[in-house]
């Protein structure tokens, strides 16, 4: 026997991890908020919300959070900014340096595991490897909550996993799936919605046009970041990030309104 660490064996440790789980999944059967993806916008909203003592929690089909910040462009990691993302760099405690007037760089690995932090200090409740799948739809087609499975589930062939997915409620949903929004996606294959598609790079116009367009798309449910490009044909900006914080923090004002 050891003699460093306490004397705890296997089943402690299944029991502290199963118990756990279920303990905390239980309560968020039922939220104020679900946010779909947990790229820069979504971690973002979900922090904002958190703060205002709001159940939120965030659904990521991948195992670790965070999306397209990690790296930001060209497999090169360092994430920029313009004028005012910068503002939010520094409520965040993310050192960053001016490469020229409005424009601020900062390491992605860094701002990223910061933006995670603080979400996670905040509050939110995440539910990795969980991928939406589809809406709850009630009267009217009101958006209330969420459709999902184990990623690893949706990711087998048919013919050998019948594994039906589990529903979360919700009072607002938050499309922040980036490129893909698979929720706004959805709600188009149900005839409810059309997206247009993102356009073409110009970042000079998109990052505003981003954080304007921002918001409710249907009762019940918000879109935010790249997804908002995707749903109103907005141009891409690439790897700036500044939009995709200020919209995440848009779509938590947005939501805030409707609870
Ligand atoms: O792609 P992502 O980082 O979206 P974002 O927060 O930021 C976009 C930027 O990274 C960049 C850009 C502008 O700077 O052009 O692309 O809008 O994060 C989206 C997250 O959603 C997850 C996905 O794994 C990623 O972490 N996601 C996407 N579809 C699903 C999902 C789904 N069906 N279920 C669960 N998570």
């Amino acid at each position: 026997m050891g003699e460093i660490f306490a004397k705890v064996s296997e089943k402690d440790i299944t029991r502290a991890i199963v118990g756990g789980f279920i303990r905390e999944f239980e309560k968020f059967v039922e939220s104020d908020v679900i946010i779909v993806g947990g790229g820069p916008a979504g971690l973002m909203a979900g922090r904002e919300l958190a703060t205002k003592g709001k159940r939120t929690l965030i659904v990521e089909r991948n195992n670790y959070l965070g999306g397209g910040f990690w790296i930001g462009g060209f497999l090169m990691n360092k994430i920029t900014v313009r004028h005012p993302g910068e503002e939010v760099l520094k409520e965040l405690g993310i050192p960053f340096e001016q490469a020229r007037e409005g424009l601020f760089v900062a390491d992605g690995p860094h701002a990223c595991a910061r933006l995670i932090a603080s979400a996670c200090d905040a509050g939110v409740k995440i539910l990795n490897m969980t991928v939406f799948e589809d809406v709850v739809l009630r009267e009217n087609n009101r958006v209330g909550g969420a459709v999902v499975n184990w990623t690893p589930v949706e990711a087998l062939p048919r013919q050998i996993t019948c594994v039906d997915p589990i529903a979360l409620e919700a009072t607002m949903v938050v499309d922040a799936t980036g490129h893909d929004a698979s929720v706004v996606r959805k709600m188009e294959e149900r005839g409810v919605l059309k997206t247009k598609g993102f356009g073409g790079m110009w970042v000079e116009r998109s990052e505003d046009l981003v954080v304007e367009y921002t918001g409710e798309v249907h009762p019940g449910l918000v879109v935010c970041g790249m997804a908002t490009a995707t749903t109103f044909g907005l141009p891409r900006m690439g790897p700036t990030f500044g939009a995709m914080l200020l919209s995440g923090r848009r779509a938590a004002e947005e939501v805030l309104k409707k609870l």
